[in-house]
């Protein structure tokens, strides 16, 4: 198993975040980052032991449904930048370089540029929220992230009135990424929101799971999250935000867009034009469950959708 519980972490193992970012800042500076010698250090984050974060645990914004196993996400993941099977990307992921990491911020802002994500990370509070997540393919899990809200970040670029829109992209390195050689998707994977369902409070940057750093296979280092969408819209390994005055394409609107619309809510009355999406199986249960109307997030999110017809914009 990749998380270790609790009673399997050495006292050694355990950094509080301003250490890490400050090891880390150091092997920055001592040029150490990328090169293979790193790699060789025992006790470090790039030698695949993940780093346990400091966060708070924000329980308002966290369901009181018990997190699904741990050992479930971190080993059955859509990724398919690393293959269209479930069990490929636990596996091919290990060797992609999530450090040194940058973010590239464009379009329609008044602060624009290429972002080292150690400098994003040092201005944002790590909390901890228990989200369900949702798969278009029908199952869903419980897990606990560890993030800060994506609109406190967007804020800081002070986006124009022309920003109606924010698009993400997934990071396409053939070299690390064997998935890329089949086109599948149209690469590098791409996702969008509205920019009132980027800023909302709920709407989250991940950067860790049940208190460590995000696995790779999960979107290291840095996926977004959107607890009332299907999980496709959650971008995995982002470099780049653009704020855009035009509605996005996402890379699964472009593969099919009967199938997989921009807006991409969790509605148990728009069925997949090849399934029905009124149940799904939680990762551990045996019987189905009801699935619920923006993914049981109804009561925060529903008012960004009044008014709009939900079968036509699904
Ligand atoms: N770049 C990228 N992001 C992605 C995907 C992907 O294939 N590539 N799959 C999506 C899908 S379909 C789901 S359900 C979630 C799965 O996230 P998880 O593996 O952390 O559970 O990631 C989403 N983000
Ligand atoms: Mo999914």
């Amino acid at each position: 198993m990749l998380i270790k519980t609790p009673a399997d972490i050495k006292a050694s193992e355990i950094t509080d975040r301003s250490v890490y970012l400050q090891r880390r800042q150091f092997l920055h500076t001592a040029g150490l980052l990328g090169a293979g010698l790193a790699v060789s250090l025992p006790g470090l984050a790039l030698a695949g032991v993940r780093q346990k974060l400091a966060f708070s645990k924000n329980r308002a914004f966290s369901t009181s449904e018990e997190p699904t196993e741990p050992g479930k996400i971190t080993a059955y993941n859509n990724f398919y930048e690393f293959g269209t099977d479930k069990y490929s990307p636990a596996k091919l992921a290990q060797k992609l370089t999530t450090r040194p990491w940058s973010v590239t911020i464009a379009g329609e802002a008044e602060k624009t540029g290429v972002f080292d994500l150690e400098d994003i990370l040092r201005k944002q509070p790590l909390e901890e929220r228990i989200y369900r997540l949702r798969c278009v393919e029908g199952w869903s899990m419980v897990i606990p992230w560890v993030g800060f809200p994506l609109g406190d970040l967007l804020k800081t670029f002070s986006p124009t009135s022309k920003a109606k829109y924010v698009e993400f992209t997934t990071l396409a390195r053939p070299s690390e990424m064997p998935g890329l050689s089949r086109r599948v998707l149209d690469w590098p994977y791409v996702e969008g929101l509205r920019i009132d369902e980027a800023m909302h409070p709920l709407t989250l940057l991940a950067v860790g799971l049940y208190g460590e750093e995000l696995p790779n296979q999960n979107g290291a280092p840095l996926r977004l999250v959107v607890p009332w969408t299907y999980g496709f819209k959650s971008i995995k390994s982002i470099v780049k935000i653009r704020f855009t005055e035009q509605q996005p394409l996402s890379s699964w609107s472009r593969a099919n867009s009967r199938e997989y619309g921009f807006y991409s809510n969790v509605n148990p009355e728009v069925a997949h034009p090849r399934w029905s999406q009124k149940r799904e199986r939680r990762i551990g249960e045996f019987l189905k469950r009801r699935t619920l109307m923006f993914n049981g997030y109804a009561e925060q999110v529903a008012s960004l959708y009044s008014g709009m017809d939900l079968k036509k914009y699904f």
